[in-house]
């Protein structure tokens, strides 16, 4: 109210001790210099880049600070109603450029280095990605935190603080995906306010006794306890104070170590219990797309990553739970405070959880407790793939949480007589929507238990959503009604993957629309008003010149890191992203093996009327999924014999990027003159990358899946290349694979001579490859036979297009004009409109 009287002292003493945000070069010099001197120990004569990089990040971090408090403050005087975004991943990549974007002190910084003997674009680039994820899902929950915070919503993030992030990829001499750990905490890390007073206690194992007296409580003792530290990361949102938090817990011992067994001299078995607490937060698990059930680990593996999952929903839960019960609300007006989006079926546990504590802690009643529970917990699914659909053996779930189990069971029974009830005798239907999976191992469905326990589901893209209702979830629309299942489009943040990542077009936009980017950036649909300028030759050709000089920045990139000469006369085609079958990175090596045996057989006459081609690939597989790995393989051994000959090499060069991350998309996307997202129809449930390629005004090669179709909705068919087979044909040509299949020979003669190449040994040792191509020759679940040609075709008419250089530039334009409906400020105003229900916050 402004009136409060002051807490404690002197309210003077007080305020003339607080630091406000650095407004001026000379600011911001000074606290460089004093964090050098005192944070660091370091002056001037022993200053390097990295220490001046950990100086700037500090000084940065002192004004994020004053701005995260003041935020904090404001939401505990007003205690609006929150959102809690539950992700096992974020994958935040580099943060100093921006923060000081949001901050708007960028060219405060740049300028006060400079003073200093630094440059800034140096010091950015000694910054370590924190690659706390596997790809979209991870980076998705990155630009939901950035939107969150830009539009001044109340979101905390809840994650986990591993130790190793996403590992390292190294390629062998032979072509073959090595891994390296990622110790990115080797550093400190500035970006963190370790808060070694917020702990809670997890407990895991032990047994748990139903009470006698009716009440459907439960005591849950003995077993394992550990601690959850918080480490909290700021999120400053852009030309705002709203600075929101992300909280990720580390697992600790609750005793550092057994003083039985200490003082009996059994060192080893004293620490024991240390070790495996810590544990729990050590790793990131780099298994993207895949349930844990068929992930190939080992047991221990399994409840590893089990004990991940419940370790960081019980704590962020405790954590939340006692954030509420300060403003001193009874527990039934829980969901009128906060919302807990679940990021897929990984936070699911928070559900069995919420009800445990309900029950057995706050003594409600099973009913009173499953109101609250369906009014808190959204869902967001984001794969229809089976493989990837979560599910635990039950034996497991019993050993490391019994209570757990019990009330899975609970939730079960009482689910299932109410679809018996609806849907009597219907035996099936029963079998198909419980919670339990029979088998050997039986098994809880963890997509389940998230529908049914939460308020509203959705998917990512109108597609995937529209599959969610009709196959994984179909029973549970025709049970609970269809207005539970909705869409939210996913989105980028333009920040990132516009003003940091592509400079110059972000400045040319500026000065174009005569909108101040401050506007703009946060109300993309601004970009539409670009349109008016496809037709003046001058904003044409700046904007050629841009994307020219982002090629050779990409160029210069290949040629430091890798010490390979990129040509930067050519055309651009770029595929980054998980190494998956579905994805199907290996029709596009297929591709670009015809292409290279087309311009083989080719006059040099010929050949020089053909379209100049540079294709990029770079992407991580699973370290088990060895389909993968044999792609990458082959992807690299293909460059090898490409790029070394002379007779095409002006005219197809092909580069495998290793260790993609964050960072080096911001360097690849905008070089991108058109990018592959060439799933099989119905498989990739959105994408995001192709809304930064598009955004950056890089033209889309795709198949009719997942937010592909939205983009070509926005900027009309014309200017995207869309081919293949459509989601409803999938089905019946699996089965024709399956009950009739044709040889590859006469169903595909273009794709049948690319393979025998390959399998000639034309990239080397043809028998390595033999399992890659089966693949396809057999069983093709992927469909590589049934749109090889249409790819082919299409690929012609990108080329075809692409000499047609003005008009190119014209579709170039209107693509990114288009853009504005897929900022993840709309995905996440949606979440909070139609979801949450929560209400803008701002600081005052
Ligand atoms: C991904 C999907 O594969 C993408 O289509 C989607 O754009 C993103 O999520 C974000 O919604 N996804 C992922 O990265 N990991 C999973 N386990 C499942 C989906």
């Amino acid at each position: 109210t402004g009136k409060e009287k002051w807490p404690k002292g002197e309210e003077e003493v007080w305020k003339a001790g607080m630091r406000g945000v650095d407004k001026d070069v000379s600011d911001i010099t000074k606290s460089f210099v004093n964090h050098a001197q005192t944070s660091l120990a370091r002056q001037a004569y022993n200053l390097d880049d990295f220490g001046a990089y950990e100086a700037a990040a500090l000084a940065a971090r002192d004004d994020l600070l004053v701005n995260w408090n003041e935020t904090q403050l404001n939401y505990t005087r007003k205690n609006p109603k929150r959102a809690y975004y539950l992700s096992l991943e974020f994958l935040m990549g580099r943060t100093l450029d921006n923060a000081l974007l949001n901050l708007g002190l960028k060219g405060e910084f740049e300028e006060g280095v400079k003073k200093l003997g630094f440059n800034m674009e140096d010091l950015l680039e000694k910054e370590r990605d924190a690659a706390l994820g596997n790809g979209g899902l991870g980076r998705l929950a990155a630009c939901y935190l950035d939107s969150s915070a830009s539009q001044e919503i109340p979101v905390w993030g809840y994650g986990l603080r591993y130790q190793y992030g996403i590992f390292q990829q190294l390629i062998s001499p032979e072509g073959n995906q090595l891994e390296a750990p990622d110790p990115w905490l080797e550093h400190q890390n500035p970006w963190e306010l370790p808060r070694l007073d917020v702990t809670y206690e997890v407990r895991f194992y032990g047994h748990a006794e139903r009470s006698s007296d009716g009440s459907g409580r439960a005591n849950w003792s003995g077993g394992q306890e550990v601690m959850a530290v918080a480490y909290d990361v700021m999120i400053p949102g852009y030309n705002t104070k709203t600075t929101n938090n992300l909280r990720l817990w580390q697992s600790k011992p609750k005793r550092g170590f057994d003083l039985n067994s200490f003082n009996a001299g059994n060192y080893e078995a004293a620490v024991e219990s240390s070790n495996s607490a810590a544990a729990i937060t050590s790793v990131l698990y780099p298994n993207d797309h895949t349930s844990t059930d068929l992930a190939n680990e080992a047991t221990v593996g399994k409840e590893l990553r089990l004990k991940q999952q419940y370790f960081w929903t019980a704590a962020s839960l405790a954590d939340i739970l006692r954030r509420f019960k300060n403003t001193g609300k009874p527990i039934t007006d829980f969901p009128d405070y906060a919302a807990i989006q679940l990021n897929d079926t990984h936070p699911t546990l928070a559900i069995p959880e919420l009800m445990r504590i309900l029950i057995d802690e706050e003594e409600l009643s099973w009913n009173q407790a499953w109101q609250i529970v369906t009014n808190t917990f959204f869902y967001t699914n984001h794969t229809v793939l089976p493989e990837a659909l979560e599910k635990w053996a039950v034996p497991l779930v019993e050993h490391v949480l019994p209570r757990h189990l019990q009330i899975i069971y609970d939730i079960n029974m009482y689910f299932l007589q109410a679809v018996e009830k609806k849907f009597p005798g219907d035996r099936d239907r029963l079998a198909r929507m419980s919670l339990i999976e029979e088998g050997y191992p039986k098994q809880v469905r963890m997509a389940h238990l998230a529908c049914i326990g939460s308020r509203k589901v959705n998917g990512v893209a109108e597609l995937h959503s529209e599959l969610v209702r009709t196959t994984i979830l179909k029973d549970f629309v025709e049970f609970e009604g269809v207005s539970k299942f909705g869409n939210v489009t996913n989105g980028v943040t333009p920040r990132r993957w516009l003003d940091q990542c592509n400079h110059e077009l972000s400045d040319l936009i500026t000065k174009t629309l005569k909108i101040e980017k401050k506007v703009w950036l946060k109300d993309l649909a601004k970009l539409e008003g670009l349109l008016a300028f496809t037709e003046d030759k001058n904003f044409r050709e700046q904007w050629a010149a841009i994307k020219q000089r982002n090629k050779e920045r990409l160029a210069r990139h290949v040629q430091t890191t890798l010490g390979l000469t990129v040509r930067t006369d050519a055309m651009f085609d770029v595929q980054i992203k998980r190494l998956h079958e579905y994805k199907r990175q290996t029709l596009n090596i297929l591709g670009v093996i015809h292409r290279y045996l087309t311009l083989k057989s080719m006059t040099p006459a010929e050949r020089s009327k053909c379209n100049r081609k540079v294709v990029f690939f770079a992407g991580k597989a699973a370290p088990a999924y060895y389909i993968a790995k044999l792609t990458i393989r082959l992807i690299v051994n293909v460059a090898r014999v490409i790029n070394a000959d002379a007779d095409t090499k002006d005219f197809l060069q092909l580069y495998f990027l290793p260790d993609y991350s964050v960072s080096l998309a911001e360097v690849l996307i905008p070089a991108s003159d058109i990018s592959q997202h060439i799933s099989t129809a119905g498989t990739e449930a959105s994408g995001t990358s192709n809304m930064k390629f598009c955004l950056n005004g890089g033209l889309l090669l795709g198949t009719v899946d997942g937010a592909n179709i939205e983009i070509a909705e926005e900027v009309g068919e014309n200017n995207v290349f869309f081919f293949g087979h459509l989601t409803p044909a999938v089905e019946d040509l699996r089965y024709q694979h399956a009950y009739h299949p044709v040889p590859i020979e006469q169903k595909c003669p273009a794709l049948a001579k690319v393979l025998n190449e390959v399998s000639a040994g034309m990239f080397g040792d043809g028998g390595v490859y033999e399992p890659l191509l089966n693949t396809i020759r057999q069983g093709d679940y992927y469909l590589l036979t049934d749109d090889f040609d249409s790819y082919i075709a299409a690929l012609a008419m990108v080329d075809d297009a692409y000499l047609d250089r003005d008009e190119w530039i014209k579709k170039s334009i209107r693509t990114t004009a288009k853009m504005g409906k897929f900022s993840s400020d709309r995905a996440i105003l949606e979440y909070a409109e139609s979801y949450w229900n929560l209400e803008q916050t701002p600081v005052s």
